[in-house]
């Protein structure tokens, strides 16, 4: 199979950022990495906004194609590339629970959740208002939520699809980092399952690399 040419990566330093380098890093594809940070200057810039209309980051392109959504990114590269059982046929009941998983992750921890968190009760509060009833709910539909993941790997469960390293695993795992990233008076408690399950993925070598490209001022 012919591989997707000129490879760009625009987001370094979030958890979002990492999802993207991640997914490469274990389908081992050539990529160039643009550092472009959250809300900085490029990233709000009218060249930008051709690429990521939302002026949010990660995006990548793919030759003069463009693609944003980290979410929408990682899938498309598990799929094209064959990532776990993201190669399998569309009836294939393993490719569906990779939706399941994923979109669960998307929803009901990164955005509903741990943004909201991050918003409007940690560090970009100063942009976004705070707002005491708006954490206290994100954090209480984070705890309520994070309960069935934790049930989900109950007995030493390693991966969240078919006993295989999946996508679903990065977008979920980028989840928990996100909740244990988040600076708030109280942190959030991740279950012990779910913390488990992280600190096991974290030792895999597409993650290691991943982590070195997302964090350039941690390296070296
Ligand atoms: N749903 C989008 C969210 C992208 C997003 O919000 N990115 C953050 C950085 S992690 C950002 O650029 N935020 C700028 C802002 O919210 O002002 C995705 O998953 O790609």
């Amino acid at each position: 199979m012919e591989t997707d040419n000129n490879i760009v990566v625009y987001g370094v330093g979030t958890t979002r950022t990492l999802r993207v380098h991640w997914v490469l890093n274990e389908l081992s594809l050539p990529y160039r990495t643009e550092e472009v940070r959250p809300r900085s200057e490029f990233a709000l810039s009218d060249e930008y906004k051709e690429i990521n209309p939302s002026g949010k980051v990660p995006s990548i392109t793919i030759g003069k194609t463009a693609l944003s959504e980290s979410a929408a990114i990682c899938l498309y590269l598990a799929e094209r590339y064959g990532l776990g059982s993201s190669k399998e046929t569309v009836d294939s009941m393993n490719r569906a629970k990779i939706y399941q998983w994923s979109l669960f992750a998307m929803t009901e921890l990164d955005a509903h959740t741990l943004y909201t968190l991050f918003k409007h009760g940690g560090k970009l509060a100063k942009v976004y208002g705070e707002s005491e009833v708006a954490a206290k709910c994100a954090r209480e539909g984070f705890e309520t939520q994070i309960v069935k993941l934790d049930d989900e790997l109950e007995d030493g469960k390693v991966y969240l699809v078919n006993d295989t390293f999946s996508v679903a695993d990065i977008l979920m795992a980028t989840c928990l980092q996100f909740a244990l990233n988040l600076v708030l008076e109280t942190p959030v408690m991740v279950p012990q399952n779910c913390s488990r399950y992280l600190i096991d993925l974290k030792e895999r070598d597409g993650f290691k690399k991943a982590y070195e490209l997302n964090y350039p001022e941690q390296s070296g």
